[in-house]
């Protein structure tokens, strides 16, 4: 089995303002494109790990050859985390959760704005490459974290629900250094009815 690059569900330009065309398209054909083909190359000649789900491969890493651990962690969480930062973004989507998703954020960071407040903050702080992450834990519970390179709360045997690419790839060409500024731009950009149905799925 070949990983494959999931479709993008919109146009390169359906996040500007906020994202640029040229960003989108640079992020998804080129580097997403990569991570997927270099993971595609590491598991060559592993029958046996082919045949497993990208989130088992990123959930066991340990069992994984240790000559071909660190491309696949690196090239598979490149690829699991862009499939999901893709899904979870949509032009001009619900500002705010609703349903059971709003109610877990509720409880578990007191309200949506200290939240947002949060996970801006962790977001703008995590020092050089990685990703920001919203996730549940397995006693159900809601967390944000952030992570270096393309690691993720997977690894860990969470949930990933929300993500943000804090990658210099992901806002260099419009926003250069200015991280804060893309951060807050991005949250008119969320999918909320995805990342409901995410959590949805997983407390099941
Ligand atoms: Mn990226």
């Amino acid at each position: 089995m070949n990983h494959k690059l999931p479709p993008l569900n919109y146009e390169f330009n359906a996040l500007e303002p906020y994202m640029d065309a040229k960003t989108v398209e640079i992020h998804y054909s080129a580097h997403h494109q990569g991570y997927v083909n270099k993971l595609n190359a590491a598991l060559e000649g592993h029958p046996e790990l082919q045949e497993k789900s990208l989130k088992d491969l990123l959930k066991s890493l340990n069992d994984i050859p240790e000559d071909i651990r660190t491309a696949v962690r690196n090239n598979g969480g490149g690829t699991f985390n862009h499939n999901l930062y893709w899904k979870i973004m949509t032009p001009g989507g619900a500002k705010a959760p609703k349903n059971k998703l709003n109610e877990a954020i509720n409880s578990s960071f007191n309200n949506f704005d200290r939240f947002k407040k949060d996970f801006t903050e962790l977001a703008g702080a995590h020092f050089a490459s990685g990703w920001a992450w919203l996730y549940m834990n397995s006693e159900k519970n809601l967390k944000i974290s952030s992570t270096p390179n393309h690691d993720s709360p997977l690894m860990e045997g969470h949930t990933p629900l929300l993500v943000l690419d804090v990658w210099e790839h992901a806002y260099y060409l419009k926003y250069q250094n200015r991280r804060p500024e893309f951060i807050e731009n991005w949250w008119n950009l969320i999918n909320w009815d995805e990342v409901e149905k995410i959590y949805t799925e997983a407390c099941q």
